[in-house]
């Protein structure tokens, strides 16, 4: 005995397939599947230097796990997160509403301990790190998972070409139904036709601008990163950042903070579009008169409001650097006035700086050495270390320099930053400080592009500590001189 379809079950597998291709046209937000990466924040929260992750979400609604690694010196103790909001969604509740908290106990050695919260919507939100004293307030954007059109359109084609294919067999079987068999064969070959044109254009369309990185995210445009294709993407620099520090009445050895306000270089009004970049929002290098070190990361705590503690144990004039990246603004290396530090002059903050060769600092040997020291030639510092390294914000090492120096930093021409990136290809989710597997060398090429003496730090981290070697070296002009 035959099986015979009825007619019912052919129409109904014939709307499925339409409605396949119907939906293949639109852009859809997939919810189970995990989407963007991990971001990595490194803050100086009071005399703590920790490294917060916020690993990506698997689904959304859904949990998330944030971690914090802390680092060699770093208290025990508790640390407080919030979530919150930064845009409505339906009926969830309003942004700038706490909608989890959770507690992170760290313990007394460095390692990384974490919380998992739970997010009731993608888009732009805000992780509020508190100690107790001070709260960091996080900006970070939680990417919906879409499936580009195109993709879509082949997707959705070649399963609606399937079940026209399975209408057209069903109806040949039959036998007297040769009219219903010709559409269903009709369909498979539309179906077809859209499938592969969506494959084929897949590669070719340009894809929509990255929410929250290249344009503000709101929850609309997180789900639907199309809906802002009509606005142009030609310009989208956003102007220099100028930055004011301000430093309370200060003396050397007592511990202060410094307030950095960010405003816009064109309107003047508070930027608050920062991106982490090398693993945080913004670098912050400050330089004491006689050469001691510190690379922070300070907390925002409001739009366009950065702050750090610190304790400068001599006095004079300090000098100030800051890195960052504005949203659709490249990385930025700002230099804004420095502060002054009363009292005696103190030394004994900066440690003893030597040029290439070998020393020992913290009970790590460590040898530098460097191809050619001539201005404007590239040169390649290599700097081996008796210690596995781990990555610091995400790279090998990094390298500060300042100079020629002759009267101060904060006079010096030319200040320069650069890193040792981790070996192998970048990738979306580099190892965490957990990983101790580099080194020994690591490898910087720079350019000094004057002669004369400059102040270089290296940085590496190895054992969850932060080890800083200060070098000066002597820079001589491409035809011998010193000047
Ligand atoms: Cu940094």
């Amino acid at each position: 005995m035959r099986n015979r379809p009825c007619p019912r079950s052919l129409t109904a597998l014939a709307l499925i397939a339409a409605v396949l291709l119907l939906q293949a046209t639109s852009p859809a937000v997939a919810d189970g599947g995990p989407a963007g990466t991990d971001q990595s924040f490194a803050q100086s929260l009071g005399d703590r230097e920790l490294t917060v992750i916020v690993r990506r979400a698997e689904a959304i609604p859904g949990p998330v796990r944030v971690d914090v690694v802390t680092h060699r010196g770093t208290p025990a103790g508790s640390l407080t997160l919030t979530l919150v909001p930064q845009d409505a969604a339906g009926n969830l509740s309003a942004p700038g509403q706490a909608t989890d908290h959770a507690e992170v106990r760290l313990g007394p050695r460095p390692d990384l301990y974490g919380a998992t919260v739970r997010v009731d919507r993608p888009g732009p939100w805000e992780l509020e790190l508190g100690d107790g004293v001070r709260i960091a307030r996080i900006p970070f954007v939680l990417p919906a998972k879409v499936i580009p059109p195109a993709e879509r359109a082949a997707y959705g084609g070649f399963v609606a070409a399937g079940a026209c294919l399975l209408c057209a067999l069903l109806a040949a079987a039959r036998g007297r139904r040769a009219g219903l068999a010709l559409v269903a064969a009709g369909g498979m070959v539309a179906a077809t036709a859209v499938a592969t044109t969506g494959a084929l254009l897949s590669p070719t369309i340009r894809p929509p601008a990255v929410t929250g990185t290249e344009t503000d995210a709101t929850l609309a445009n997180t789900r639907d990163p199309y809906a802002d294709a009509a606005v142009p993407r030609g310009d989208v620099a956003r102007p220099p950042v100028n930055i004011r520090v301000q430093v309370p009445a200060v003396a050397a050895g007592r511990r202060t903070h410094l307030r950095l306000l960010l405003t816009d270089g064109s309107t003047g009004r508070p930027v608050d579009d920062l991106l982490p970049h090398h693993g945080a929002l913004m670098h912050l290098v400050v330089i004491s008169p006689t050469g001691r070190l510190w690379h922070l990361h300070p907390i925002r705590v409001a739009a366009g409001e950065y702050r750090v503690e610190l304790t400068p144990y001599e006095s004079g004039r300090f000098a100030v650097s800051v890195e960052l990246a504005r949203r659709g603004g490249g990385v930025q290396l700002i230099r804004p006035a420095g502060f002054s530090v009363a009292g005696p002059v103190r030394a004994g903050g900066a440690s003893k700086t030597l040029g290439l060769g070998t020393r020992s600092i913290e009970g790590t040997r460590i040898t530098v050495t460097a191809d050619r020291l001539v201005a404007t030639g590239s040169t390649t510092l290599a700097v081996t270390v008796d210690a596995a390294l781990q990555l610091w914000l995400g790279m090998q090492g990094h390298l500060i320099v300042a100079g020629p120096v002759s009267t101060s930093f904060e006079q010096a021409p030319v200040w320069l930053h650069g890193h040792a990136m981790a070996p192998g290809r970048p990738t979306a989710n580099p190892p965490d400080e957990t990983v101790t597997a580099f080194g020994p060398q690591v490898r910087f090429t720079t350019t000094f592009p004057y002669p004369g003496r400059y102040h270089l730090w290296i940085q590496v981290e190895r054992d969850y500590a932060v080890l800083t070697v200060p070098l000066v070296l002597d820079v001589r002009s491409a035809n011998g001189g010193q000047r």
